[in-house]
Order: C-alpha cells, then structure tokens, then sequence
C-alpha cells in the first residue's frame, strides 16, 4: 500500500466535465517528444485526464523552436514561461523549454481539479511568467533521519547514514514541480558528521540518481557544504579562503563532484553562523568566503548561495548595545558589490529569526549590487510546530508586498528578489521546508497549505493568499463548495490569531528554549542568543531606535523615520523598536497591557472558534482528515490557553495593572 497522501495530485473524478469533452487534441510546443520532461507532463496529463474526466485527449507535438540557455535569472523566467489557449478542439501548451510544458500541464490540471471551466480559463491565451527565477526549497534532514525543526516525522531522503530512493520520492519531485519549485536542498545548513561527506564517493551514485529524478521534473538539485570541508575530510589544518593549499583542494574536489553528479546546480551555505565555521576565523570577510566558493564552481555552471544568517550567538543579556537584529546588516551590507556574479545572499526573514512578526529585513532594499534571495520558513518552528495551524501566506504577501524606497519604482521586497530592480543576474526565494516522512507530508493536513502556498506564490506573486488556499482546499481535500469555504475561513485568520495568542506587537521569543514550542516568557531573557523582551515593572520592548541600538536606520527613509518614532511606528511591530511603558496608548487607543490583555483572551477564544468549526466538518471530510486535524486542534487549544495565562499573568504580576475588563487572570 502507498504509504503516503497524494495530497494535491489526487486527480478526484469530476462531476463535470466543464468544456473539456469538446476537446479532442492537447498540443505541446517548444520541446522535443523525447524529452523527458515532457515525457512527465505527458504522463501527467494523460494520468489526469483519465482519473478526472475519464477522458482520453490525443496527444501532439508541434514545433521545438531554439530554446534558451539560462546563464541568468532572466533567461531562467524567460525559459519557463508557459501559455495555454484553446484553439476549435485543441488545447494547446507552449513554453521555450520542457519545464515550461511541464508547468502549463500542472495548470491545465489544476484548472480541472479546482472545477474550473477549462474552454474559459484559456478562452483567451494565458501566459505566465514565473514571478521568481529560483523557487527553492532547504530541507534540514540530517542524515541519520532526523529532520532539524521537522514536525512531520523523519527524513524521506535518509535512513541511517544513507540515502534512500524510492517511490516516494519520485512522488516527491512530482509534488513539488507541480507548484513550480525548481531548485531544491536536500539537507540540512549545519553539516556535519555523515552529510559532511555528501562531496565524497560514499554518496555521489545516489546523488547522481537523485538528480536524475529531480531533473525529470525540471528541479536543480543543490546540497549544503561544510566550509571547513578541507580540514574534516581533506586532512588541511586550514579553511582560509584565500589559501593556495585551500584554494587546490576546493578545486579537485569540485572538479570531482560535478563529474559524479552531472545535474547539481550549486551549493548552499552556512558559514560563521551558531558556531558553524568560516572565513571570520582567517580574518577573512563573508565575500572572500564565498566568492573563493563561486569561482571555482563557475567553471560547471554553477551557484554558491551563501546565507547572511551571521550575529554574534554569545550575547550577554546585559549588554544592550549588541543587537542581534542588526548583524546580517552590518555583516553583509559594507560588502555590497563584492560579491561575485554567481553568488546569491539568502536574507533570512525576519532579521532576528522567523518569529511570527518582525519588520523585513534590512538588507533587502539596503544591498543593490548584489544578488539576493529570500528565505522564509514553513517548517512551523516558532509558529507551532505543525500542531496549531498557521497558514502563512499571508504573511509571505505582506513580505512580499514591503515597501523598501531602495528605488524610484519597482521597490517592493518582490520587485528584487525577483530580479526586476537591479537587474540582478540571479535572484529567488527558498523556503525552509515542512515535509516529512509522515503518511500526510507535513504532520497537520491544514499544514500543507503552507508548502502548496510558497510553491504557488513563488512562482506567481500576484496570487491572493484567499485563491491559493482555496485551490488547496479543493485539490487535497474536497471539492463541495460549503466545505471549502469553512476551511478557507479556518486558514486565512490564523496566522493573525497565533500571532494573538503568543508574543505581543512584534517582540517575538517568549517561547520554551530548544523546543520553540510553548510558552516561557522569560525562557530566552538571560540567555546568550540575543533574544530578550527587556520587560520590568515599567515597561517592555527594545529600543532599537537612535537612542538604543540604532537598528531602524539601517531602513532607508522613510521607513527608518518611522521605525524611529513611537507615534508613527504600527503597532504590530511596536515594541520591536521601542521600550515603552505599560500604559503608552497605541494607535488603536489601547494601552500596551491592555493590548496584552485583550489580545491573549481573543487569541484563544478564536482558537476555540477555529476549532469548533473544524468539528463541524465530521461527516464532510475524509475521516482519516478529519481526525488528523481534530487531535491537533485539541492540542493547539491547550497551547493556546498556557501561552493567554502565562503571558497574561506574568504581565500583570510585572506591571500591577488589572484588567479594565475584569477578567479572571491568575
Ligand atoms: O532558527 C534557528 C534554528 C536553528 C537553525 C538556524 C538557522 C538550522 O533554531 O535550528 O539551524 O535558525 O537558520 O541556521
């Protein structure tokens, strides 16, 4: 038996049959019938058409055209724009490359299983360029199988210490192709131990074998690389980047990897970072690090993405000057321009550490000479562990949509990393991915909307987080209108009511340390991550303002002026940039305790709401669903009720203040 959910790519029999009995051809131009990618599509669309509409459409090629070779993100786009139009009876599906086809296929799919009218979609011709060259996915799978941060079970890729290829995981590159990612990391930023022996002969025929599945589905395969490589397995005594011996080494090994993995298309890297090693113990810069790196693997083609993910992990909590929020700026930004053209810094999301509010990150829109990714994450580490559900989309638009003023126009965090405003040579978004080997990929069912959603927004940025949730509801799990729109109405919230419920107005932390799961407000404040509330009997908050850590000019203006300014900065993001006190009134005319106050209370009571409408569905959804999210439900309630008493009482215990309203605080 199959022993994982089809989720999206069910290919449920429809009830009607919506226009596309009338068509008696589907045609497929720009790639070769030989090509194996289109092969895919083919399979796909014969597979889904059979299982949907009992229907058997001809297949037809017509013509290849030239094709285009990515040598940047541009072509990239370019290469895996796709369009479909209907023309008498045939359905046609063009695109300069396979992956194109490809795409264009998934969409005329998804137009079916969503119950659309194929003859209007595509009664005039759609055309869709991917918003993002790269669409990446990172799995931190380590290779004894456990996943770091992982909340949906094991590893697929790894079972002891060893690469494992099977069904699933054809079914994996399937999945994820039909939502548009094109690049995937296969394992975790902190290499160590095995992984750190990816680049050896231990692995390279299954990597090879990996790839070669991957590349079915038009996805570059990518692995995370130790940078002190030449000192764990290659028997240096350094990793200075700009060390001949060094140097040498990199490049026999690359010459290496890249004949025994003939699809990799570059590595990722964490350099520097939580006690990762780097170029900073040469006295080096994160450039000299990288740029070493890309060079050398320049010659097959191929990307260093390097993270900024770089602050000082061994804080003091009495130091106030550090600022943790600030360090991918001031590490990164002087560098600007350095940086050499087949590299891409990965911008963690928020600055400190995907919590569920912080301001964008600074280096978007500060750096304009260098290529620049997003990276946000769905593994749910900080926004409940894939027990209480979190649709994040649209906190994803919100990023997307931020306003930098780093340009005239096109200044939006999409606009760069889509590579429109600098004319970037590469430029994407990753996401720190949810999947595990959990029989529903993702451990809550509602969790999968955040791997369909990143997909589906990387590749079209315009999208709502409204639509694509509801395509998710139709496609994995029913089709009947009423069922749709109650689970659509449970996604969309509930971001906002976790946000409720857990740390106030952009503080963040406040969460059990190591786990990230639960409440402890003081659990990060005396420790050494940088990670602190600074709450007293007075006030809380960090000033990160002129006058306390200077972090808000590190915006350009006027974002930096309003960041500044208590008055002007929203309240979501408040206490992020300032220290105030319990009783300063909020835009919203409340006071900050009797914000903590009131949204804690309404936090979990919505939770509750939440809940009670899942319940409704029994009966309306597959038992096996049903039951899934109903045991997580029950969970997220008593999280939700231990994050509104422990918050609620710690402040109110700190600050001596009652609720105007009354209510039982303990
Ligand atoms: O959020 C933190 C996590 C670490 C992670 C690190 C990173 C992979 O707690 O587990 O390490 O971020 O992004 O590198």
């Amino acid at each position: 038996m199959q022993d994982y959910a089809k989720l999206w790519l069910g290919y449920t029999p429809k009830k009607n049959n919506r226009g596309c009995a009338e068509l008696r051809k589907i045609r497929l131009s720009g790639a070769p019938e030989s090509d194996r990618i289109v092969g895919n599509a083919v399979r796909e669309l014969r597979n889904g058409f059979k299982e949907m509409l009992d229907l058997d459409p001809q297949i037809e090629y017509g013509p290849v055209g030239t094709g285009i070779a990515a040598k940047c993100g541009a072509d990239l786009q370019e290469r895996e724009t796709y369009s479909i139009a209907i023309e008498n009876d045939v359905l046609s599906i063009e695109g300069k490359s396979a992956t194109a086809i490809l795409y264009g296929a998934f969409d005329v799919l998804r137009t079916i299983a969503c119950e659309q009218s194929v003859t209007e979609v595509y009664a005039a011709k759609k055309t869709v360029r991917p918003s993002n060259p790269l669409r990446m996915l990172n799995h931190w799978d380590n290779m004894d199988g456990s996943i770091e941060r992982g909340y949906s079970g094991e590893s697929f890729f790894y079972v002891n210490n060893e690469i494992v290829i099977n069904e699933r995981t054809e079914y994996y590159a399937r999945l994820i192709a039909s939502i548009g990612i094109n690049a995937v990391v296969i394992n975790n930023v902190n290499v160590k131990q095995a992984a750190s022996y990816m680049i050896t002969d231990r692995y390279f025929d299954k990597l090879a074998q990996l790839g070669e599945i991957f590349a079915g589905y038009g996805i570059g395969l990518y692995l995370c690389l130790n940078y002190a490589s030449t000192i764990e397995i290659g028997g240096l005594d350094s990793a200075d980047p700009l060390d001949a011996n060094v140097i040498a080494w990199w490049k026999e090994k690359m010459a290496e990897v890249f004949a025994r993995i003939p699809t990799l298309k570059g590595f990722l890297v964490k350099a520097d970072s939580e006690g990762r090693p780097g170029p900073f113990t040469y006295g080096r810069t994160q450039a000299d690090g990288a740029n070493m790196l890309a060079d050398i693997v320049a010659d097959y083609n191929a990307i260093i993405i390097w993270r900024c993910f770089v602050y000082n992990c061994r804080q003091d909590w009495r130091d106030k000057k550090t600022d943790r929020a600030r360090a991918g700026y001031d590490n990164f930004m002087p560098m600007d321009g350095d940086y050499h053209d087949n590299v891409i810094l990965q911008i963690k999301n928020g600055p400190m550490d995907f919590q569920i509010r912080e301001p964008i990150s600074p280096l978007l829109g500060g750096m304009k000479k260098t290529n620049q990714m997003l990276e946000v994450q769905i593994a749910q580490e900080y926004t409940g562990h894939q027990i209480d559900v979190c649709y994040l989309i649209p906190e994803f638009k919100e990023i997307l949509g931020f306003q930098t003023y780093c340009s005239e126009t096109d200044d939006t965090v999409a606009d760069i990393i889509s590579g429109k405003t600098f004319g970037s040579r590469y430029s994407g978004i990753a996401a720190v991915t949810n999947t595990g080997n959990d029989f529903n990929w993702t451990g809550n069912y509602l969790a999968g909307a955040n791997l369909f959603g990143f997909g589906r927004l990387a590749m079209d940025t315009g999208l709502s987080a409204e639509q694509i949730a509801e395509e998710f509801v139709r496609m994995t799990i029913s089709d009947d209108d009423e069922v749709v729109k109650e689970i659509v109405g449970i996604l969309l919230p509930s971001r906002e009511i976790y946000e409720r419920y857990t740390s106030p107005l952009g503080i963040g932390w406040m969460v059990q340390p190591a786990t990230h799961y639960g409440c402890s407000v003081d659990g990060y404040e005396y420790d050494r991550w940088g990670t602190y509330h600074r709450a007293d009997h007075l006030g809380i908050g960090v000033d990160r303002t002129d006058k306390g850590t200077g972090y808000a000019f590190q915006y350009n203006e006027p974002n930096a002026s309003i960041y500044n300014d208590p008055q002007k900065c929203p309240d979501e993001l408040v206490l992020f940039f300032h220290h105030l006190p319990y009783t300063h009134v909020l835009h919203s005319g409340k006071t900050v305790i009797q914000h903590i106050y009131d949204t804690h209370f309404e936090g979990y009571a919505q939770a509750q709401e939440l809940a009670a409408r899942w319940d409704a569905l029994q009966g309306k959804v597959d038992d096996a669903i049903f039951e899934n999210v109903k045991e997580r439900f029950a969970r997220q309630l008593v999280n939700a009720r231990e994050w509104c008493d422990q918050v609620n009482s710690y402040f109110f215990r700190k600050s001596g203040i009652p609720d105007e309203k009354g209510r039982e605080i303990w």
